[in-house]
């Protein structure tokens, strides 16, 4: 073992160079040629490489020192046979152009030459010309060609917008749990979300999402872009529906029940289910088969203060009105109380989400996967409507049927939202 002085080779003309990064600690094994610091001018950045391999005994420098060719970088221990002479000359730096400040004219990179690395991308998604031109050292590259991440996808919080380690392992990680790929981004290809500090443009104050507002976020991300959605909309004449609930309520007053449109609208969609089996169904994991299913569970999504879950109310098609409104009321109660087991939220054949006790004429519903289709309702309203020879006042409900374009067709998706609307327009079908 013998110890090594590593030092500053020939750098061009520059004296007195800032340290920005230290790439090795004490303890690092090195070899040779490996970056052991960046140094940066005005006008470039270059790595120092090491003249020998070994063992790092000694740090000599910081960052934000300064330094000139012949200023000693580290000591190592080495065991090789080339140690036991001290080389004075290193392997040359590898320079590298900073990013051109605003209104700047590009200036060539100083003596010695730039190092170009030429080393083929390991991966096809990575661009190699976009890649080459990002802004970081060569150690720096060889870690995000070993992840296989797209330098140009990422964004540079070091000096001059420098892309440094953390910077990958933070895109990495951002990619890892959006549930994209190391592509950056997403399998999509997109551009990953940028990290923004919101402050530098007023107060701010960060909340953390509730355990319900993250769960529910990925399931729907994963529909979301998984899924081909096509929403078809249609409105429902409720006129005749709305007085008969009026009237119902009154009826069941004492009793304590109280209908809201919800209900009719479940028992219409587990009639639809019923006629349009394939709403019924789901895709196996395969995506090859689908499972018919022979029972009729509606889910329900509920606004709570934590965030929307679903719990599902089973057999609609066997349940009464009466017993729909009650299992209605508690199930939601139960979601806004946190008492809602994970059981009460599988199972669902197909989903409705009422928007009309809120308002907004329309909008567009996420499939709640395995389910293939959801119902959206949105505020009934009265219009005047043609029937023929005059415009009556009718109360529409507005109906946003979101499907699984995989499974359905467009055809088949008019014909259901179509029946559900016709079923609603007459009570008495709904009781059949
Ligand atoms: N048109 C007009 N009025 C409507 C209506 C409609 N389509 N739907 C409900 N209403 C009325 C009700 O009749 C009730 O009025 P009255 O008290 O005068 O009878 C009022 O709006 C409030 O209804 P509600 O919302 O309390 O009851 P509901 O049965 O319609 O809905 C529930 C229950 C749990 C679905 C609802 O409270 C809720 O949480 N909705 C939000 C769902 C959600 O967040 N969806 C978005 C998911 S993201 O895609």
């Amino acid at each position: 073992m013998s110890t090594v002085e590593v030092k500053v080779p020939d750098i061009g003309d520059f004296e007195n160079v800032e340290i920005i990064e230290v790439l090795v600690a004490v303890g690092d094994t090195v070899a040779e040629e490996d970056s052991l610091i960046t140094v940066e001018t005005d006008k470039a950045t270059m790595e120092i490489p090491s003249s020998h391999s070994g063992t790092v005994k000694e740090v000599k420098v910081n960052i934000g020192d300064t330094i000139s060719q012949g200023g000693l970088v580290v000591v190592l221990e080495s065991s090789g046979a080339a140690a036991a002479e001290v080389k004075e000359e290193a392997p040359a730096p590898v320079v590298e152009s900073a990013p051109v400040p605003v209104a700047e004219a590009p200036k060539p990179a100083p003596a010695p030459a730039p190092v170009v690395e030429h080393k083929p991308s390991p991966t096809a998604n990575i661009n190699p010309e976009s890649f080459k031109a990002a802004h970081a050292s060569p150690a720096l590259r060889k870690f995000a060609r070993e992840l296989g991440v797209d330098l140009s996808k990422v964004n540079g919080t070091g000096r001059n917008a420098r892309i440094v380690k953390e910077d990958v392992q933070s895109f990495v990680k951002r990619v890892m749990t959006s549930g994209g790929s190391s592509t950056g981004g997403s399998a999509l290809g997109v551009e990953p979300m940028p990290e923004i500090d919101f402050s530098q443009w007023g107060e701010v104050e960060t909340q953390p999402l509730s355990k319900i507002n993250k769960l529910t976020g990925k399931f729907l991300h994963r529909n979301w872009v998984t899924i081909p959605h096509v929403t078809q909309f249609d409105e429902a004449d409720i006129t005749s529906l709305e007085a008969f609930r009026k009237q119902s309520n009154k009826d069941y007053e004492k009793e304590g029940v109280k209908f809201t449109m919800l209900s009719f609208i479940m028992k219409a969609i587990a009639a639809g289910l019923k006629k349009y089996p394939r709403f019924n169904s789901s895709l196996d994991a395969s995506g090859e088969n689908l499972i018919m299913k022979n029972y009729f569970h509606v889910g329900v999504a509920v606004d709570t203060p934590d965030g929307l879950v679903v719990p599902v109310i089973r057999d609609v098609d066997k349940k009464s009105l009466v017993e729909i409104s009650m299992e209605l009321r508690e199930i939601s109660g139960k979601a806004r109380d946190k008492k809602l087991m994970p059981s009460d939220m599988q199972g669902g054949c197909m989903s409705i989400s009422s928007l009309g006790g809120i308002g907004g004429t329309k909008f567009t519903p996420i499939v709640n996967a395995p389910e293939v289709a959801i119902m959206g309702v949105s505020k009934a309203e009265m219009k005047p409507v043609w029937n023929g020879t005059e415009f009556e006042p009718r109360l529409m409900c507005p109906l946003s049927l979101s499907y699984d374009h995989r499974v359905i067709d467009g055809a088949d998706g008019a014909r259901f939202v179509t029946y559900v609307s016709h079923l609603l327009a007459d009570a008495r079908r709904l009781l059949l």
